[in-house]
């Protein structure tokens, strides 16, 4: 008798980019997850189960072991921290890069900066290791508005194309880290149902092979 295996997606633009990888990889919800107000989902592979998730709690869920992997940002990861977490994948989907911004032509010029971010952590320690006394706020949406707003100096967020801070008045400054999405497994599972995460591991893993 085979166990089961959870599997955590995070939900938003993250989801949407991970149900066509899975379903290349042979992996499809029994049901349409934008139609169900449902969490918890069967799948076409009889000990596959997929719950949708905030992509913040993603870590969480899989390093408690509630879930055995999880499909989760590599900021979000940066952020949480990956500790009771193996990462054997990247899934090469929702590619963005965290950076620092601040208001066009403006100078970082106060000894100490305030830095407004949802990534405290991340921030803190990218700060520090530059040798920039930073006071982070934390903020949980809309950070650029912060320097608009002489909330803070500058912001620490994610960049894509950086249509949205030119939209404001900023420009993207330093590059802290190049983000994409991960597969993560807890260690545990790796273990106990080593049998069955590991052709899945393949599937996927041949999946994101096919489309470089
Ligand atoms: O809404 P909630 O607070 O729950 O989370 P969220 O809005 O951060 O989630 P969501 O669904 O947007 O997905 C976030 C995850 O997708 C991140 O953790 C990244 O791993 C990944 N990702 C990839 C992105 C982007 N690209 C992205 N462009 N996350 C956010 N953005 C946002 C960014 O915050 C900024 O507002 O898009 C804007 C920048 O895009 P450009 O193209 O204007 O530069
Ligand atoms: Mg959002």
């Amino acid at each position: 008798m085979s166990k089961q295996l959870i599997v955590a997606l995070s939900k938003g633009r993250i989801l949407d980019e991970t149900l066509p990888l899975l379903a290349d990889a042979g992996i499809r919800p029994a049901e349409d997850l934008g139609k169900s107000r449902k969490l918890l989902f069967d799948t076409n592979l009889p000990d596959v189960k997929l719950v949708v998730i905030r992509a913040t709690d993603v870590p969480t869920y899989v390093q408690l072991g509630a879930a055995d992997l999880g499909v989760a940002g590599k900021d979000v990861l940066l952020e949480h921290g990956a500790e009771g977490l193996y990462e054997p994948l990247d899934l090469n989907i929702a590619r963005c890069k965290l950076m620092t911004a601040g208001i066009q032509g403006a100078e970082p010029a106060r000894a100490r900066r305030r830095v407004a971010t949802k990534f405290v952590n991340v921030a803190r320690r990218y700060y520090a290791e530059q040798g920039i006394q930073a006071e982070v706020i934390k903020l949980y949406g809309a950070m650029e508005l912060a320097p608009l707003m002489n909330l803070a100096d500058e912001i620490v967020d994610i960049v894509d194309t950086g249509n949205t801070l030119r939209a404001n008045g900023m420009e993207p400054r330093e590059l802290m880290a190049h983000i994409s999405t991960r597969l993560v497994v807890n260690q545990a599972s790796m273990t106990i149902k080593h049998d069955q995460i590991k052709p899945l591991l393949r599937r996927l893993s041949d999946a994101v092979e096919a489309r470089r």
